[in-house]
């Protein structure tokens, strides 16, 4: 599937590009096998609050730039270990920040579908982006794991509380305990991805899925996926399942009522509407 993409904004850690209402978000930092540090995940987060405020995208593509220099690919390494000090990673304003967190919750809050298109290795932190968007399409050579306990870090989070929604807790526990790499097949029979295509196919694949979804109803697809994540995200989650409630309560007359009532400075007049069984 041929696509025109369109650069949206210059970056120096991603690329960002739009085409026919997908948004594609590229991890670029090929040196360090798409590691994120402070700047990379920055970057990140405009460009989903980007592609979140633009009416016209309805899906976000999340991917890493390859093959490098080596001939292997990855999606991300987690977060770049040469930066991290005592209290997260440093960027260049000298301070230690562990914002990957704050990328996470965009992505589950993000009232669009976010799919992760993974290539090559999908480590740590990395590993734990693709878990929390919300379809992954892996190429053959795709490998997952975690490392935290391996390099001195955990993810006690999304990164475990949800990788046991997909693959069941004793699984995503062998996934932390035992720190193994798991090849694309093992990923999919454990139920951690969607599907595996060949790694020449797996943007094309990614778009024919965006463009699936884009025939979709949109407000459906958001209330679909704000329910999914409400009961895991507590009060958080009833929040962004309410406020999809309220959206479409101002789009019906009844509401309307009320505050067109409120403007013209007369009673509302409820009683035209029913109170359904
Ligand atoms: C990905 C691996 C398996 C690839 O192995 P391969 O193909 O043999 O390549 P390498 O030679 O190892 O790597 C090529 C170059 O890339 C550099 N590099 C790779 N990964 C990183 C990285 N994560 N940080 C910095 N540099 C990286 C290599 O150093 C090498 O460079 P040169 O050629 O100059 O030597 C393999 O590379 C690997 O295992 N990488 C490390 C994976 C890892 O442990 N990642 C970090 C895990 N932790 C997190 O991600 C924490 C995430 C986080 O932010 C967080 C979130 C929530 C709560 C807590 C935390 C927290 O930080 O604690």
């Amino acid at each position: 599937m041929t696509i025109s993409w369109t650069a949206a904004k210059d970056y120096e850690d991603i690329l960002y590009h739009k085409a026919d209402g997908i948004a594609k978000i590229t991890i670029n930092r090929p040196h360090k096998r798409n590691a994120f540090r402070p700047q990379t995940v920055f970057e990140m987060y405009e460009a989903f609050v980007d592609a979140r405020e633009d009416p016209e995208i309805g899906v976000v593509l999340l991917t890493g730039a390859g093959p490098h220099h080596d001939g292997k690919y990855a999606f991300c390494a987690g977060g770049d270990q040469s930066i991290r000090d005592y209290a997260g990673y440093v960027g260049s304003d000298g301070i230690p920040r562990l914002n990957v967190l704050d990328l996470q919750r965009l992505i589950r809050s993000l009232p669009k579908v976010v799919i992760a298109l993974v290539a090559g290795y999908a480590i740590g932190g990395g590993h734990v982006l693709h878990v929390i968007c919300d379809l992954t399409i892996a190429a053959d050579n795709a490998i997952f794991g975690q490392t935290g306990p391996k390099v001195g870090s955990f993810d006690g989070g999304l990164g475990s509380s949800y990788l046991a929604r997909l693959v069941g807790p004793k699984k995503a526990k062998e996934i932390w305990f035992l720190c193994r790499q798991y090849s694309a097949q093992e990923a999919l029979n454990m139920g951690l991805v969607n599907t595996v295509v060949p790694v020449d196919q797996l943007e094309a694949e990614g778009v024919r899925w965006a463009q699936e979804i884009l025939q979709k109803s949109p407000l459906a697809i958001r209330c679909l996926k704000s329910a999914f994540n409400a009961d895991c995200d507590g009060q958080a989650g009833i929040q962004e399942l309410a406020g999809n409630a309220t959206l479409l309560y101002y789009m019906n007359e009844e509401s309307n009522e009320g505050k067109q009532a409120f403007l013209e400075k007369r009673p509302p007049n409820f009683r035209q509407f029913p109170w359904r069984p």
